[in-house]
């Protein structure tokens, strides 16, 4: 297989500091996804099997169809269980930060976070890291953090070790964060990785259908709706805009989750370059962008929106009614598209 082309600085002192049974959290962003949750679980295993003793923090909650997962129980949510959260940051030996780059996106638990004094290594794809770590295992070209994860134990020289657990999980975030092999990340080596943990018994098949057919009628419904009464599309400019409200959530009885994955659909229509969904909440109004190809939308995403991600799945916010940013976004992205 081809050699990981990603570094680890003072990945000597990285060994030795885990060549004794230490104390670890791994922590996530808040609303964890696929890769969040998989790429956490997947080295919580990892370093157990090594001997070590880990505790996985996520911010909040995550969809169901994540719950599967070997390992899911062990999570502390950082929202409902403060205390043992806190009490784990500040005993901690190492600190992992998953799937995020800035202290930022895991909301309240920045605080407990930057205070721990246990030196931190980060392992993650996300674009314009901040430094607020000791190590760091990090590159944009990765598909996924769980990529980066298998990396790491590759780096560690300890491929050997990746057990039926540890390959579920790195599975789930390498396939949640390809959108199921699609995304131009998936490289060569993606699938080399894929095949390896396959080969640990994977039902590929199986988990598939857990993370992904478990739609609900409502959600069925609604993303009708949607694309019958409130997708937006110029085929000319090569863009779509989906927008939804509150009324239109109160209506579907829409989950956490729910929307999920709709902001995808319509680049499914032919010459639908870029896509925006514009989700309204109390206060503000919640976005994603889509796009293809060379299509940029996250410094689109930073300019207007507040926001960023990568360059093809982003997301951003503004604090406005939704008639006033689907103005907005009617006036900007064209121009952003055609420049
Ligand atoms: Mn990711």
């Amino acid at each position: 297989m081809a050699i990981p082309t990603v570094s680890i600085d003072r990945l000597d002192e990285l060994k030795a500091l885990l060549a004794t049974p230490k104390k670890v959290v791994i922590t996530t962003h808040y609303n964890p996804d696929g890769d969040a949750i998989g790429s956490s679980l997947g080295l919580s295993h990892y370093l157990r099997k090594k001997g070590h003793l880990t505790t996985v923090i996520a911010p909040n909650e995550y969809p169901k169809f994540l719950h599967w997962m070997p390992g899911n129980q062990e999570v502390i949510l950082y929202d409902k269980s403060q205390p043992v959260a806190e009490q784990a940051l500040k005993h901690a030996d190492l600190i992992f930060c998953l799937d995020y780059n800035a202290p930022d996106r895991v909301k309240d638990l920045a605080k407990p976070l930057q205070e721990a004094e246990a030196p931190k290594m980060l392992i993650d794809h996300h674009l314009q890291p901040e430094s607020f770590t000791d190590f760091s295992l990090h590159t944009t070209q990765a598909s996924s953090t769980a990529e980066l994860v298998y990396d790491f134990i590759e780096l560690m020289e300890d491929t050997e070790l990746i057990d039926y657990q540890m390959a579920a999980c790195l599975y789930t975030g390498i396939l949640t964060d390809t959108g199921s092999f699609q995304h131009a990340s998936t490289t060569a080596r993606v699938h080399e990785i894929t095949a390896d943990l396959m080969r640990q018994g994977l039902d590929t098949f199986d988990i598939y259908d857990k993370i992904f057919n478990t739609a609900s009628i409502s959600r069925m419904r609604f993303f009708g709706h949607c694309w019958s009464n409130r997708m937006f599309v110029n085929a000319k400019v090569g863009y779509a805009i989906i927008e939804v409200s509150i009324k239109d959530q109160l209506r579907f009885h829409l989950q956490k989750g729910d929307t999920e994955g709709l902001v995808n659909t319509p680049l499914q229509i032919d010459g639908i370059q870029a896509s925006v969904l514009a989700t309204e909440q109390e206060g503000y109004v919640k976005l994603s962008f889509r796009s293809k190809g060379d299509i940029d939308m996250n410094t689109f995403a930073r300019q207007y929106f507040n926001g960023g991600g990568h360059k093809n799945a982003a997301g951003g916010m503004e604090e406005a009614p939704l008639d006033k940013v689907i103005e907005k976004i009617k006036h900007t992205l064209p121009k952003y598209l055609q420049s």
